[in-house]
């Protein structure tokens, strides 16, 4: 059996450089815990889990199995106007562990479709709450927030929405938090910038607060190069988002489930969204699914009407597919079991030194880190930007690592099994690649 398919031109692959990419692939053929396996046979270590996905490590058996007994049970049920147990009880199990407060979550497929659910839930909560005319969305510079039109027009990545047209009209952006020069090198949070929030409030005198529905945020952005956000920040907006009755949502499709060092980043930060998105680590990255999770208040301005009528007129074929379903509980039960939501706060000071040693290696102009959440900056090639992060992303392949980049920005996730010897694996091969790169 051929291992490597002979012909690469029908998939048009997602955010690729296709014909890089075609005229020397980067094939992976197979995956067992912190290492995946290249079509040429050799082992790669993952320091990214997959895209920040595979928190539980590749391959694990007790999720492998519950996904083989869930596709020869059943197979696909409806969840409109039906149900099937498993659903529920995976919707039980993540309220559980969102913040207090946090009741109900709706399924979707992927954090793209997260957000676009979150979006609307926000606009038609106020719709239901007596003020029809908040309809604002107000997101970020640099946020990504998945690739939906909603998404990308809150997003703050010039890139992914050039080519688009005018996108949703009703939108603002804050300004981003990324200050290299007050606060590169910041080991975990920055100091500096907390007054950056503040833009919030002239945000909300220039289009009146009656009309803004919320302000969408990854409490901490991930693709965009992992922009941490400064002491003070977070409390910040969710003071301004109260003074003013708009609804904070966080993203945390790349924070949630313990990237951070608790199942949440609204945890880990003790600063409280209205709702979070999340999709990735809620399976550890084997079956597509995505969720939305809301406070009672949301969920229950929604529970007025005559009780026969649809309520949110919104959800997804698979919104709560048997097979993610099933996913998702033996992932949350292996992260339970292995105490993974917390592993990254206890690494966190080890993963802090081995990544902070490479300050002074050629060209790094800053690095950042929090949990197992990792950055490496690159001064850009002068005459090319991001090409000199992108050789490094080569030669570390090469060399055996995966590793994610940005711009000239390396980013770095492993899963949360990685002990402290592949800690140090990570950060031996990068230092090879970074003392090579030209
Ligand atoms: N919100 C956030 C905060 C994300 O990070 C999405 C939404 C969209 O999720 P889906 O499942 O629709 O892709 C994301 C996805 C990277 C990288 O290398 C990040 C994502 C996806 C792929 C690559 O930084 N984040």
């Amino acid at each position: 059996m051929t291992k490597a398919p002979n012909d690469l031109s029908a998939f048009w692959m997602p955010f690729t450089a296709n014909r890089q990419f075609k005229s020397a692939p980067r094939m992976l053929v197979d995956a067992e815990g912190m290492y995946y396996t290249a079509a040429d046979g050799r082992r790669i270590l993952d320091a990214t889990a997959g895209l920040w996905c595979v928190n539980a490590g590749h391959k694990r058996r007790k999720i492998v199995s519950a996904i083989k007994e869930a596709a020869e049970g059943l197979d696909y049920a409806p969840t409109f106007q039906m149900g099937h147990p498993k659903a529920f009880e995976l919707a039980s199990r993540v309220a559980e562990l969102l913040p207090e407060g946090f009741s109900q979550v709706f399924f979707t497929n992927s954090g793209s479709e997260s957000v676009e659910t979150a979006l609307k839930i926000a606009i038609a909560w106020h719709r239901a709450n007596g003020e029809p005319g908040r309809y604002r969305l107000i997101g970020r510079e640099k946020g990504y927030h998945g690739v939906n039109f909603g998404g990308i027009s809150v997003g703050g990545l010039g890139a992914n929405r050039k080519a688009f047209g005018p996108l949703l009209t009703g939108v603002d952006h804050l300004p981003h938090t990324l200050d290299l020069a007050r606060n590169a090198f910041s080991r975990g949070l920055p100091q500096h910038g907390a007054e950056l929030a503040d833009a919030l409030e002239d945000i909300v005198t220039l289009h009146d607060p009656s009309t803004i529905a919320a302000l969408i945020v990854e409490p901490m952005a991930g693709s965009a190069g992992v922009i941490l956000p400064p002491v003070g920040y977070l409390e910040r907006l969710r003071e301004i988002c109260d003074k003013y009755g708009i609804l904070l949502i966080f993203d945390e499709v790349i924070t949630g489930f313990g990237r951070l060092g608790a199942p949440f980043a609204a945890q880990r930060f003790a600063v409280t969204p209205d709702i979070i998105t999340m999709a990735k680590g809620l399976t550890s990255g084997t079956v597509p699914m995505g969720a939305v999770g809301v406070k009672s208040f949301i969920h229950d301005a929604f529970m007025n009407g005559p009780e026969h009528m649809i309520e949110l007129f919104h959800g997804y074929t698979y919104s709560g597919h048997p097979l993610a379903a099933a996913a998702g509980l033996a992932t949350l039960d292996v992260y339970r079991d292995e105490e993974l939501l917390t592993r990254a706060a206890r690494l966190e000071k080890t993963w802090e030194e081995a990544i902070h040693a490479l300050r002074g290696l050629p060209h790094v102009i800053d690095i950042r880190n929090i949990g197992l959440v990792g950055a490496i900056e690159l001064e850009p090639m002068a005459d090319a930007p991001t090409k000199r992060a992108f050789s490094a992303f080569l030669k570390a392949f090469e060399e055996g690592l995966l590793i994610r980049t940005t711009g000239d920005i390396i980013a770095l996730s492993p899963p949360l099994i990685i002990n402290e010897g592949q800690i140090g694996e990570i950060f031996d091969i990068l230092t090879r690649v970074l003392k090579g790169l030209e």
